[in-house]
């Protein structure tokens, strides 16, 4: 089937926070469907909807309840109907987020399908990803199920033919109403090994992570299911290494079209904790992103992404959001839309928008950042020590509103938004995206070069300037077409030698002239020949 993926980009839609429609505070479909303009307009090809499925929202809809029900704040199944037409009036795609490797303790099978879960008698000493232990007690049975996130989202047992038969008919229902493929969570965690074990430091990843019958299950679901569609998969894989990207994407092996994968998102914590900060080195970066680029080329796909519904916001990440906000935001952009893979792009990073402060714990909302807070607090870690780690790498700093205009609440809400706006919507919001110097602009060129050019499609990559830990360099090469990537990563002016060609691109004013270029603050530029 035709690849069209490959030269696509996603939107990723936040739909609890994108858009408001009925002043609940609370964004929803009908909200999505009166920005569809925008989004189409911005040029993407795909838009990837966090579930929208019903759910107590334990995790923001990551703990379905049903699978078949739209989430009654977000609207009715009509309303869905409507958003899908509308998405393909556009020309564009739509991707559910596909949740099953647990699901809501709400949800009925939880209830009538014990056996589709995970039991033990005693517990391992795995800790789960929202702090505390991985296993519940449950009293009327006497034992204990797992659950790697929270304990309102028990773990599925993948190794039962009949859940697996359960998930494939599912995901039919959904393709046959015509949506056009799934983002999987976490799918590389649904097969555990059949003895669990304590691991060190509580840390059960090895037992559960790229597990025994992972690549069995995959291609079963894509024999089952995903070869009847033409459609685009995508599966979110933390701790996944290059080789194993490769046999989860490589198209022989009829698994997933590509995968996300996590290692340059853990570049800035000192351990296997994400709240242990440490100031990227950005050589980490380059030699990360370089090992991806050539570990999946032509072996396999990848996905591009700074940002989701998870991760701090670039910007203010690994860019400047002080006084070289704009610059920083269009760099980024620049730097990893030139990659070879499939660009993902979050609800807001293309308007530059940036992490929050807010001084009181009671201000998050997200049950990951608060649970760690009780957790730390407990032990005695002041509270400062606490709120600066929040401040960094809190996934509510992805999850504030979108900021649409200057109106009270950045004209997400005309009620009480469900968390905080970021108090900078007065400056940073989407009336500016007609503005040819906008961001929005900027990453609509880039979206536009990956359709045209198919050197970005699939030309070779090579790091230049290396051991440069302020430059981020890299040509890409196809026949006798060239690509040159400068990226300042800094606030201090840099030196590199002129490249071939004329400039495609860049996020200032182009330097004419001979000898070696200056790259400005924050500067990208990219030349052409
Ligand atoms: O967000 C993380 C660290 O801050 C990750 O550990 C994250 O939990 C992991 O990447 C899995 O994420 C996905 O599954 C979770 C859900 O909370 C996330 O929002 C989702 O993207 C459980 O469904």
């Amino acid at each position: 089937m035709a690849e069209w993926w490959k030269k696509s980009t996603v939107y990723q839609i936040y739909p609890r926070s994108f858009m408001d429609s009925d002043g609940d505070g609370i964004g929803d479909i009908r909200g999505i469907i009166q920005k569809l303009d925008y989004l189409h307009e911005l040029g993407v090809d795909i838009l990837w909807l966090s579930p929208v499925y019903d759910s107590p929202n334990d995790d923001n809809g990551y703990d379905i309840r049903d699978y078949y029900q739209i989430m009654k704040e977000f609207g009715t199944m009509a309303d869905f109907d409507e958003l899908l037409e509308g998405v393909h009036a556009r020309g564009m795609k739509l991707v559910m987020d596909l949740v099953v490797n647990h699901t809501s303790d709400e949800h009925e099978w939880f209830k009538n399908h014990p056996d589709f879960y995970i039991w033990r008698d005693e517990p391992t000493n795995w800790r789960s990803f929202f702090s505390g232990s991985t296993w519940e007690f449950e009293k009327e049975r006497g034992q204990y199920y797992l659950h790697l996130f929270s304990k309102k989202q028990p773990d599925l047992n993948w190794d039962n033919p009949e859940l697996r038969e359960a998930v494939y008919e599912m995901m039919r229902w959904w393709l046959d109403k015509g949506v056009d493929g799934f983002r999987m969570d976490v799918i590389n965690m649904i097969s555990k090994v059949p003895v669990m074990h304590d691991a060190p430091g509580g840390d059960g990843s090895h037992q559960f992570m790229n597990g025994p019958n992972v690549h069995t299950y995959l291609r079963e679901m894509n024999q089952q299911v995903l070869s009847q569609y033409d459609i685009v998969t995508v599966g979110e894989m933390p701790g996944t290494t290059p080789k194993e990207a490769r046999e989860y994407t490589a198209a022989e092996n009829r698994e997933l079209n590509m995968i996300f994968t996590f290692e340059h998102m853990g570049l800035d914590q000192a351990s296997g904790e994400k709240w242990d900060l440490k100031p990227l080195e950005l050589t980490d970066l380059k030699e990360n992103l370089e090992k991806w680029q050539h570990g999946l080329h032509d072996e396999g796909w990848n996905s591009l992404y700074w940002n989701n519904h998870d991760q701090p916001r670039i910007v203010s990440r690994f860019g400047n959001d002080t006084d070289y906000r704009v610059e920083s935001a269009k760099m980024l952009a620049t730097c990893l839309h030139f990659m070879q893979g499939t660009p993902y792009i979050y609800q807001g990073e293309e308007l530059g928008m940036t992490n929050v402060r807010f001084d009181s714990i009671a201000d998050y909302k997200d049950i990951e950042t608060v649970n760690m807070y009780a957790e730390k607090s407990e032990v005695g870690i002041p509270h400062a020590v606490i709120m600066e780690k929040i401040h960094v790498k809190s996934r509510d700093n992805a999850r504030t509103p979108m900021q649409w205009s200057a109106e009270p609440n950045g004209g997400f809400t005309t009620g009480t938004p469900w968390l905080k706006v970021n108090p900078n919507y007065t400056e940073i919001n989407a009336l500016q995206h007609k503005d040819p110097e906008s961001i929005y602009q900027y990453y609509k060129k880039l979206i536009g070069f990956r359709k045209d050019m198919d050197i970005i499609t699939h030309g070779n990559f090579e790091l230049q300037y290396r051991e440069d830990d302020e430059l981020f360099a890299y040509t890409r090469s196809w026949n006798d077409e060239l690509l040159t990537v400068y990226c300042n990563f800094s606030d201090q002016p840099k030196a590199a030698a002129r490249p071939e060609g004329h400039v495609l691109i860049g996020n200032y004013s182009a330097d004419a002239g001979e000898g070696d270029i200056l790259l400005r603050p924050y500067e990208a530029v990219v030349y052409y020949k």
